[in-house]
């Protein structure tokens, strides 16, 4: 029996090949990502303890058209052990595009361990009048109905895998063959016509809903110091969007997501025209992407990041200026003055997420531990280990989809958009969509309330694990 999470790493390796013979600047990508995390590793503990993850780390992303469909990708991913975390609405994020998305990713800590793969899965919403009127949204969804992104063999097979952690070798193979294929681009040629009626409301939704199939948009391998990472790819001729997301550089903890790409490259592509003949031209959808990721935010942690992101962009309008190295200069200085500046300050005020475990060299003369977390920490009682933020931004989700973008799209904003929400999306996959804050909060209690027990530190274990 080949289990879950060899599948799950045999279809990352896959995918990544496939994607490397599409993309090529990808394996470039990879090539320079490898350098940089094996110098990582070399200078810190913190790089040697990740390395043997960061080096098959990736997350893809993925866009379809349908809840049918969407319920489809989900039982696929689920055959691999990856399940719905988070909702991210980017309708209503800057330049708004029209789709709702999760992501697929295993969530217990020794499956991440094993292999942390993770797919960024956006579904359309063709029911979203700022985008599509009644008769556009009609022949949109007739169009869907009729294509079939995953063959029932494949549906068949990945049930199976689900129902019994794994699948015997010859079926595995089949299974892992026809998921890849899946998310292959297709030759099948592009009605251009209707490809381009799409385009003008928005380019994603004549990627996704302007084709007979799906493909992976991007695949994102894991890099331990994004900033050398861009230089270097600048130095190999490839020049990056002119940002990198998320949270500033700074000398203090890294947090959350940072992530940056380089521009989607023109693919040649079959057209039909409108004559009925067949034509060669090129579309620009993919591109490549590359990430950093840090520790875990508290719901707190959140709304303090979120605070920041907020009153720099109200500072940058202030100032008239709003070039990306403004931004980072603006941001560096309110993370300054407004957030921890050390992993220790992270923990202590509850904005991060962390395991504890006792302190090797804790107190032994008798002392009793202290009753609050800051004080167990600051008097040597307990250590604290980052906990990966295994999740995505919605801001920079949206930067990512527009980084790529020709035209704008049209969008009537007067309109009222579809309410989604996690509850409606988890009713349209058939399945939980499970919540991050609560899977970082369960992980770090259970730490915590081990480590008390252990150090005997019944007042602290009240005070700070009811229930
Ligand atoms: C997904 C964009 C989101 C990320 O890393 O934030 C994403 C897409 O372009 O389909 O992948
Ligand atoms: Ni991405």
């Amino acid at each position: 029996m080949i289990a879950t999470w060899r599948l799950r790493a045999a279809f990352a390796r896959r995918l990544s090949g496939m994607y490397g013979t599409e993309v090529p600047a990808y394996t470039t990508l990879l090539e320079v990502t490898g350098e940089v995390n094996d110098e990582a590793a070399r200078h810190g503990p913190e790089g040697r303890r990740e390395a043997r993850r960061v080096a098959v780390e990736r997350h893809g992303a993925i866009r379809v058209g349908t809840p049918r469909e969407l319920r489809q990708a989900a039982q696929v991913f689920a055959a691999l052990g990856m399940h719905p975390v988070g909702f991210y609405d980017l309708r209503d994020a800057t330049g708004g595009v029209p789709v709702v998305s999760t992501a697929f990713r295993p969530v217990e800590p020794e499956e991440l361990a094993r292999n942390p793969f993770r797919v960024f899965t956006s579904l359309l919403v063709t029911a979203d009048r700022r985008f599509f009127d009644a008769g556009l949204q009609a022949r949109l969804e007739a169009f869907l109905d009729r294509r079939t992104l995953f063959p029932p063999e494949l549906l068949t097979l990945a049930g199976r895998a689900e129902r019994e952690h794994g699948l015997v070798p010859e079926q595995a193979e089949r299974f892992l063959t026809l998921a890849v294929a899946a998310f292959e681009l297709s030759p099948e040629p592009v009605d251009r016509a209707w490809y381009t009626e799409l385009a003008r409301v928005s380019a994603v939704a004549a990627d996704i809903g302007g084709v007979t199939s799906t493909h992976i948009n991007h695949l994102t391998p894991r890099v331990l110091d994004i900033d050398a990472l861009y230089r270097r790819m600048a130095d190999r001729g490839i020049t990056m969007i002119d940002e990198i997301q998320g949270p500033p550089r700074w000398d203090g903890p890294d947090v959350l997501l940072r992530q940056t790409s380089f521009r989607a490259l023109d693919e040649p592509r079959a057209f039909r025209e409108p004559d009925g003949t067949v034509t060669t031209g090129a579309l620009r959808v993919r591109f490549g992407e590359v990430e950093a990721r840090g520790i875990a935010l508290s719901r707190a942690g959140r709304a303090r990041y979120d605070a920041l992101t907020t009153e720099t962009d109200r500072r940058l309008a202030e100032q008239g200026t709003g070039g990306p190295a403004d931004r980072q200069d603006v941001a560096r200085a309110l993370w300054e003055d407004g957030f921890p500046r050390s992993e220790h300050r992270l923990a202590a005020e509850g904005l991060g997420c962390f395991t504890y475990a006792p302190a090797a060299a804790r107190p032994r003369d008798g002392r009793r531990p202290p009753a609050d977390l800051a004080g167990l920490l600051d008097h040597g009682w307990l250590t604290a280990r980052p906990i990966v933020y295994e999740d995505f931004l919605p801001r920079s989700a949206a930067g990512i989809f527009n980084s790529n973008l020709t035209g704008h799209g049209t969008r009537d904003a007067a309109r009222t958009g579809t309410h989604y929400d996690e509850h409606r999306l988890a009713e349209v996959i058939g399945r939980p969509v499970h919540d991050p804050f609560r899977i970082y909060a369960a992980q770090q209690g259970d730490s915590l309330r081990q480590a008390l027990d252990a150090l005997g530190a019944a007042e602290a274990r009240r005070n700070l694990c009811p229930s």
